[in-house]
């Protein structure tokens, strides 16, 4: 019998996993607190809109993100986006496959985007602020959330 040695190896190689896993996980979070340290809390609010006919929703664009960050939409809802530049930098707002955006928008502008019942990813189309965080996610209420309108994660 030789199973000794084999499952001391094996220990050996689940001990050095989670070494492995743990250094990962602390790399991860100093990555994550530099990036917050410069950047700012990049806050991914989510909001329902929930009712029918057309729901007119704000969405802030700030340096570098978008608020709300994730909109979960009733099905039905015709949607329309009040897209405000409040940062100090030129945004847009646009689905990523370039179908429906907004003009650049100097600080103080807004336009409204009339998104209808699409659904998908936006994201601001200046270099690199995608990649900071200013990306809206607009999908469907499963027919869970639907029945629950109140119970989502703020
Ligand atoms: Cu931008």
């Amino acid at each position: 019998m030789n199973s000794r040695p084999r499952r001391t190896r094996r220990r050996r190689f689940v001990i050095a996993g989670v070494a492995v896993a743990a250094g990962a996980v602390l790399i991860g979070s100093a990555v994550v607190g530099l990036f917050i340290a410069v950047y700012g809390l990049d806050t991914n609010v989510s909001k329902r809109v929930s009712g029918h006919g057309t729901q007119v929703v704000r969405i802030a664009l700030t340096d570098f993100d978008v608020t709300p960050g994730t909109l979960v939409v009733d099905r039905g809802t015709h949607l329309v986006l009040n897209v405000v530049n409040e940062g100090d930098e030129v945004h847009d707002l646009a689905l990523e496959d370039g179908r429906l955006r907004t003009r650049m928008l100097e600080p103080g502008e807004s336009q409204r985007l009339d998104l209808g019942l699409v659904a998908g990813r936006l994201l601001c189309t200046v270099p690199l602020h995608k990649s900071l965080g200013m990306t809206l996610d607009v999908r469907a209420a499963t027919a869970a959330e639907q029945r629950h309108p109140v119970a989502t994660n703020r």
